[in-house]
This record gives structure tokens, sequence and C-alpha cells, in this order.
């Protein structure tokens, strides 16, 4: 397994350890149950939506995480909408919530609703996905993933798929990008160009890119409009597993074969993403964690004591190529 790991910073591994540790000692109780005075911490958490297999795996986990530590979560879908996510939030505001933590469907737009939450002193915690914001005090920390590493770590594992699989000559590479504005999209893009600028300029080519927005559907449909636009395609850059099972569809519709006739790196590391994967249809997989839940309630307790944090706490994650897929698929956690 090629492992890349992006640790937990320390400072907070340590801050959780005696955090934890504090708390038990004075009260024996389990210390993630209350937010102070014996009431359960409350808090409210938007999410994206459930259009992949990740988030499903993402929202089970901070749901579990929730319960685990005693938490009163107050969770909302807000079915890859944004004004969802804002009338959400402002919910979470009037119900005067300890913590609210979400994932931006996209990185702009938030400013306004994040201004009144600080006003309300309601801190936010931001989760899998960041945004972009003049005021850096409109949210305490990020848990999630560092994308455009994942991006990085995309063309350099396809380089191995290309030499595995024998290619000589110019690669012609089709790019189905996640949801248009989202940060995951954004920034896949530009660590997998990152590389392919410095390591590629004469050999590599991305002819076509478009959203397919994180879903099966979107990954079949343009993945045929693709393929009738660039028949020659030699590989597929999807920006997440999803939308790499959906354009498989569409490959064999037209009559060829995925990982052979067209090479195929995807993004998450979804059971069903390894599944393709064990059956030769994916070449290979950069993994993103999506079981962000245990890392976000410890965090979001430490906000409510008003503990410092570490502005970015990222996640463990791998890298898997197609023959490791068979060993690793009984393991896989979601
Ligand atoms: C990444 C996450 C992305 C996944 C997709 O952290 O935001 O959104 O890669 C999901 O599967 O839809």
């Amino acid at each position: 397994m090629l492992t890349r790991r992006n640790f937990l910073t320390a400072a907070v591994g340590a801050a959780a350890a005696a955090g934890l540790a504090a708390c038990a000692k004075e009260d024996g109780k389990p210390s993630g149950s209350t937010g102070g005075g014996g009431k359960a911490l409350t808090l409210g958490f938007s999410q994206v939506g459930s259009e992949s297999g990740w988030r499903t795996a993402n929202s089970e986990s901070v749901k579990s995480a929730a319960k685990e530590a005693g938490y009163t979560l107050k969770f909302s879908d807000a079915q890859q909408k944004q004004e969802n996510q804002i009338s959400a939030i402002r919910n979470y505001i009037a119900q005067k919530v300890d913590v609210i933590a979400f994932s931006p469907v996209v990185v702009t737009g938030w400013d306004a609703v994040l201004k009144e939450a600080k006003a309300a002193k309601i801190p936010v915690v931001l989760t899998d996905r960041s945004v972009e914001t003049s005021d850096d005090s409109l949210f305490v920390t990020l848990v999630g993933s560092d994308f455009t590493d994942e991006g990085r770590r995309a063309a350099k594992i396809l380089e191995k798929v290309l030499e595995k699989a024998g290619h000589k000559g110019p690669v012609k590479i089709a790019q189905l990008e996640g949801t248009t504005g989202a940060a995951p999209a954004i920034e896949r893009a530009k660590g997998f160009k990152e590389i392919m600028d410095a390591d590629h300029k004469d050999d590599w080519k991305i002819v076509v890119s478009q959203t397919g927005d994180f879903t099966r559907a979107g990954g079949k449909q343009v993945m045929a409009a693709f393929l009738q636009s660039n028949p020659d395609i030699n590989v597929l850059y999807a920006h997440n597993d999803d939308m790499g099972i959906g354009a498989i569809q569409a490959i064999e519709a037209a009559g060829k074969k995925p990982g052979k006739d067209i090479l195929i790196v995807t993004v998450d590391g979804v059971k069903d993403g390894f599944i393709a994967m064990s059956e030769g249809k994916i070449n290979a997989i950069v993994e993103c964690n999506p079981l962000l839940g245990p890392q976000l309630m410890d965090v979001v307790k430490k906000v409510k004591d008003g503990e410092k944090v570490e502005r970015w706490i990222k996640t463990e994650e791998s890298d898997f190529l197609q023959d490791q897929a068979k060993d690793a698929l009984p393991t896989r956690k979601y």
C-alpha cells in the first residue's frame, strides 16, 4: 500500500489526551457528554447532501461519533444547495446551539451567515471542505483532507498506472470534475495540474474537463459526451469514485474496456470503488477519508471549552493500485 500520512497535528493529539484525561479525573464521567454545567453539548451540523458513497459514510461517522460522545446532534442535509446550508446555520443560531459545524458545498458566499454566528458567540468548525473568507476569525478550524495533495497524488499514481499498462506516447486525459466551486473540485484539479505542468508538459494533455457534480449519474452522462467528442481518450481522472463508476457504465456502453482501453484514476476509496478496482475497471484510487466523526467531536468539545486547537486538522490517507484491491477490500471501513 502506498502510504502517505497526513497527521493529526501533535498539538491536538496531546491536548486531546490531556483534556480528556483531566475531565475524566474531575468527575469520572465521560468527558464528552456535557458542554459544562451538566447539559449535553449541542452541536448543529449542516451536511452537503447525500450525493455519493463518501458522503453517506461521512454522515454516518458524524452521527455515530456524536452519539458516542453523548452530544445532542442537530443534523440537516442540504441536498447540495448552499441556500439550504445557510438557512440551517441560521436555525442553529436561533436555537443557540453550543457549536456549529458544517461541510460547505462551495467555497464562497459564507461571510454573512458566519458573521451572524460570530455575533451570537457560537463558534464554527469546518469539516471536510473549506471556505474562502476575508475574515479568518469566522471559523475556528478545518477538520479534513488536503485536496491539493490528493490531486498531486492522483498524478503521481497515474505515472505508475501508465508504466504498468506499458503505455507509450501521448496521454490524452479526460477529467470529471467535482461540484463546480467546491474545494475538492478546485483543489484536486489544481494539484493534478501542478504535477502535469512540472513533469509531463510534453506528453500529458487534459483534452476535456467538465463537472459531473460528484454523482454517478453525472459521471455517466458527461463521460458519454466525452466519448462522443474525444473517442481517443487514454485516461480518465475522476474527482471521486462515484463519477468514475458512472463513467465505467458509459465506457462499456461505448464498447470499450474500462481499466484497459481507458485507464482510470479516482479519489475517495469507497467500497464500490474498490470492487470496481478488483474487477480491473479502475486502475488506482487516491483515498480521501470520510470517517471524520471522532476527530470532529474531539475538536468540538475543545472549542466549546475555549481550548486552543490547530487551524487545520488533517486526516490519514493512503493510495492504492489495482493489484492491492482484493487484499484491501475486507479491511475497508467505508
Ligand atoms: C471530499 C468530499 C467529496 C468527495 C465526494 O472530502 O467533499 O464530496 O470526494 C463527495 O465523493 O461528494
